[in-house]
């Protein structure tokens, strides 16, 4: 499998186990899980055809780990980044670090002063530890805006906050006053 391969399946995961599991009539666990035997047959139905050795290669080099295997490796679902409002990942509240970061561009910045950082279609509001990574995520839509938010005040006043396995931080809403816009 090249790198193309690799790049043009592992958006497809991500389409069919964070999205729109019926683009093949896949079946999710309420907890995300894909069985892997299936994913491999109803792909086929797309013309998008792959190994359980391509699926190995693909959970262990993937840029940002974004899938994972379970236990006896028999299912595969995301690690974040879902739309799909029945999946629960079982992720447990961690206290964050002081200031987590988020990239997003600048024709989004008056509704976030507005609203505060809310979920849009995904389950949470995604941020990670490293600006280098909000830098990248902000990249995706133009000319990136770094917004910092003070997680660990935010802690303190009752709000939650999760990792994902692959080390995404995850919120349900940043209200404005823990946002700093500089
Ligand atoms: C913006 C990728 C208006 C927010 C990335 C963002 C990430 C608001 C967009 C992951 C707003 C939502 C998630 C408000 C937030 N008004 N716009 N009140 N609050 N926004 O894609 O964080 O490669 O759902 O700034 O790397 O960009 O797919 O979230 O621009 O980890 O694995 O609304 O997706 O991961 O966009 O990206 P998204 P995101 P993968």
């Amino acid at each position: 499998m090249n790198t193309k391969d690799k790049k043009s399946i592992s958006k497809f995961l991500s389409l069919v186990l964070r999205h729109q599991p019926e683009h093949i009539d896949l079946k999710l666990d309420k907890n995300g899980w894909a069985n892997i035997e299936e994913l491999i047959e109803k792909s086929k139905s797309k013309n998008i055809k792959f190994t359980t050795t391509d699926l190995e290669e693909i959970v262990i080099t993937n840029d940002k780990k974004r899938f994972a295997f379970n236990e006896d490796k028999t299912k595969i679902r995301a690690n974040q980044g879902h739309s799909l409002k029945t999946i629960d990942l079982q992720l447990k509240p961690v206290t964050p670090p002081e200031i987590l970061y988020h990239g997003t561009v600048a024709k989004f910045i008056e509704a976030i002063k507005e609203n505060g950082l809310q979920k849009m279609s995904r389950q949470h509001v995604h941020l990670s530890k490293d600006l280098d990574t909000a830098v990248k995520v902000g990249t995706r839509r133009g000319k990136p805006i770094i917004l910092s938010v003070r997680a660990l005040d935010m802690l303190n006043n009752g709000f939650l906050f999760y990792c994902s396995e692959n080390g995404v931080w995850l919120t349900d809403n940043v209200p404005v006053k823990f946002i700093d816009f500089k």
